[in-house]
């Protein structure tokens, strides 16, 4: 198994006890924890740079406008954009609505199509829905096959001349599924759609380079990949950009203001409006910085080391049933799962008692868990600080649930 056991102490929190024993961090799908160089990046900012960004005339204020933008400057060398092509916003949800308010409800009309696969997580279905009401727009679903990959075939055949838009996350936050954006990118822009990314759950664990997969826009979260709450991205391809609409006004991104309209700031500050959150995106170039030390193929490979093993060793405990493809090379590290009938929600009161957190529930994706017959599955998430010995914990501790409800 690829080791970066010697990351595990660049984490702080890793090192709490919880409920009496050792904290095993089981939910980075939720959101992931901070290494030492992002609190420290993001302290020292507040300590001795804070100051508002692009508005002032004095030192403190531009030295916080290039650290401000050093830091977008980073995030476009990891996904392989340009500067111009990274706004700072919330995180994915806040970018996906940007996209849905700024292209959709000036792009669609009644009689076309929004295509989404079954397994996106609210955050790539609502905003959708919102926009389909006041466009008359229509929704549709391509489902997941058998294996729990996108069935392709149903897709295409959906992807028809009324589809304007294909939405799909690159990584499923339930079922750990990979999907092919590239090939189905490929495919929405034969039929003259364009394709949304959600690559929340995708960025943090592997390399994205948003040229290779023709992403017309892709969205994520800062907090998903080591660095803070409150700071994430939406990529968008230039003249996209340069075409949609601001979903949000005010200060920051206008050119000029008159009393009946104004013109907009240069992409891509007329999708920042108001003061930015610049502390966290100072924290999340120091976030891709500690990524990119490691290495993004490094990540992949822990991430692919630890899956295979955890789904090893939850296959020997009788009546556990995973949710999620067991071929490897289309999965992430999000494992859903039952234990025989005992609510998932029991299962993470137990296992948090142990000091281990996991989540359970309908992990923000409803119409996925209805698909699945679940309203709720448990769910463990791995990212690069865990290790063989946080499985084992979880394996254990689901041993001991087994015994506590009895099940025979
Ligand atoms: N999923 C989970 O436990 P925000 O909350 O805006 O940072 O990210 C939303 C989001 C969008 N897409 C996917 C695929 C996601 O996984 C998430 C967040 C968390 O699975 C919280 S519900």
């Amino acid at each position: 198994m690829s080791d970066l056991t010697h990351l595990r102490s660049d984490f702080p929190i890793l090192a709490r006890e919880m409920n009496g024993h050792p904290l095993v961090y089981l939910d980075s799908a939720a959101t992931s924890q901070k290494p030492r160089s992002v609190i420290d990046a993001m302290a020292e900012f507040s300590r001795t740079g804070n100051a508002n960004v692009h508005r002032g005339a004095y030192t403190l204020s531009n030295d916080a406008t290039d650290r401000y933008e050093e830091a977008r400057l980073r995030v476009a060398g990891f996904i392989g954009a340009d500067r111009r092509e990274v706004a700072f916003n919330r995180g994915t949800t806040s970018a996906l609505n940007q996209v849905a308010y700024g292209w959709g409800l000036y792009n669609l009309k009644p009689g076309d199509r929004i295509l989404l696969t079954l397994m996106e997580h609210h955050a790539n279905i609502v905003p959708w829905q919102l926009v389909a009401r006041h466009t008359g727009a229509e929704l549709v679903y391509a489902p997941y096959a058998a294996n729990y990959t996108l069935d392709r075939d149903k897709f295409h055949e959906l992807l028809d001349e009324r589809v304007r838009i294909v939405g799909l996350t690159a990584m499923s936050n339930v079922l750990g599924t990979i999907n092919p954006v590239r090939e189905l990118a490929d495919a929405a822009h034969a039929a003259g759609a364009i394709v949304v990314v959600d690559a929340a759950q995708a960025v943090p664990h592997m390399a994205v380079d948003v040229k290779d997969l023709d992403a017309d826009f892709l969205a994520f979260s800062g907090h998903k990949m080591l660095g803070p709450t409150g700071i994430g991205v939406l990529y968008g391809k230039l003249e996209l950009l340069e075409q949609m609409e601001p979903a949000e006004g005010g200060g920051e991104m206008i050119s000029d203001v008159q009393l009946e309209a104004s013109t907009w700031a240069e992409v891509p500050h007329k999708f920042e409006a108001g003061t930015p959150p610049i502390a966290q995106a100072i924290g999340l170039g120091a976030a891709i910085e500690y990524l990119e030390k490691v290495g993004m193929d490094a990540v992949r490979s822990h991430e692919v080391d630890i899956t295979r093993y955890a789904l090893d060793q939850l296959g020997t405990i009788d009546d556990l049933t995973i949710y999620g493809p067991t071929d490897l090379d289309v999965r992430g590290g999000a494992v859903s799962f039952t234990l025989a009938d005992i609510h998932p929600h029991d299962l993470a009161t137990i296992l948090d008692q142990r000091g281990i957190a996991i989540r359970a529930g309908h992990h923000c994706a409803r119409p996925l868990a209805r698909s699945l017959n679940q309203p709720a599955t448990a769910r463990a998430s791995f990212y690069v600080y865990n290790s063989p010995g946080d499985v084992d914990a979880l394996v254990a501790g689901l041993h001991e649930a087994r015994e506590i409800f009895g099940v025979a």
